[in-house]
């Protein structure tokens, strides 16, 4: 490799760039934003990258943003996961242990979903899909049962699209917030979701297929668990049997997120519900730590869509 990143042109030239040499700005922003061009600069001399290569690059990134893909690829990098592991590790850190694992948000909640207390239905009736019945406690690491907890939740539809980004669903289909009852308990009905994948021809499945990738993610149901005085809980469940279930694009699986799927056929039970075909039936227990000081903050900070 050449010196030249070494010679006092570059190094003047990265100063320069990202205000180092000047006393206005915000000084971590100048730090890192030397850090990322100097990475980058380092990049393009390890692998001698071209200039035509180099442009592709930089249209591909205004292609990601025009796509609104860039929540996408995020994930699909491991950058969503790796924030994860950093988080998981100043909890350790700080002494917080056991609990309801974390697993990444994603680029698909939309805020301000219908609240409800203790149950909801999710769908309105126009899924076609194998019902799902989803319940538990959210309850504190010493076991008390937590009322007033708000389970917000969120899911894609049995072809595996999300509402308010599949504009031919309702308004905030199968997306909720419970407040669980007086035993902290909440309980659903909803369809059973199909994996995401990845728009086809879209800039993030573009990068994939370059590293030999699919783009595709197991059955899940997102959550944010939240209540006053705990830290807030950003999760997911897998629905088990999933082909995908260990092989997510987006790196989101983790043990203890893996729920049993109780299936039920027997006629009486299917009626006694209300229903005509075989369900499946989740339960799921959410526990929570008590906030406290020299944590790492768990309420981030992120645009997101809310449904007009
Ligand atoms: C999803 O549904 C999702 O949860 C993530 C992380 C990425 C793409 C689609
Ligand atoms: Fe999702």
């Amino acid at each position: 490799m050449s010196d030249l990143l070494e010679t006092r042109e570059a190094q003047s030239l990265l100063t320069r760039v990202s205000g180092l040499g000047n006393d206005k700005g915000d000084a971590r922003v100048k730090r890192i934003v030397r850090r990322v061009v100097s990475d980058l600069f380092k990049t393009i001399e390890e692998f001698d990258v071209q200039p035509d290569e180099f442009w592709s690059a930089m249209s591909y990134l205004t292609e990601l943003g025009q796509a609104n893909e860039v929540g996408l690829l995020v994930p699909g990098l491991g950058l969503e996961t790796f924030l994860d592991l950093r988080t998981d590790e100043a909890e350790r850190k700080a002494g917080i242990e056991g609990g309801t694992p974390r697993t990444i948000e994603g680029p698909l909640y939309v805020a301000g979903a219908p609240l409800s207390k203790g149950e909801a239905r999710l769908d309105d009736g126009s899924e076609e899909g194998e019902v799902l019945f989803m319940n538990g406690q959210v309850r504190d690491v010493n076991g008390r049962p937590m009322a007033g907890a708000i389970v917000d939740v969120w899911h894609a539809n049995p072809l595996g699209g999300y509402s308010f980004f599949d504009p031919s669903q309702p308004k905030y289909n199968l997306r909720r917030r419970i407040e669980t009852d007086a035993e902290g308990r909440y309980r659903f009905r909803t369809v059973l979701p199909a994996g995401y994948a990845c728009p086809p021809n879209g800039p993030t499945q573009k990068l994939l297929d370059q590293l030999g990738r699919h783009g595709r993610r197991p059955a899940h149901i997102h959550f944010f668990v939240t209540a006053p005085g705990y830290r807030k809980l950003t999760t997911q469940i897998n629905i088990d049997g999933d082909e995908y279930l260990h092989d997510d694009f987006a790196f989101a699986t983790r043990d203890g997120l893996i729920p049993e799927v109780r299936r039920f056929a027997d006629p009486v039970e299917v009626r006694a519900r209300g229903l005509n075909a075989p369900f499946a039936e989740i339960a799921f227990d959410f526990v929570l730590h008590r906030e406290r000081a020299n944590a790492p903050n768990t309420v981030v900070t992120r645009t997101h869509a809310e449904a007009a």
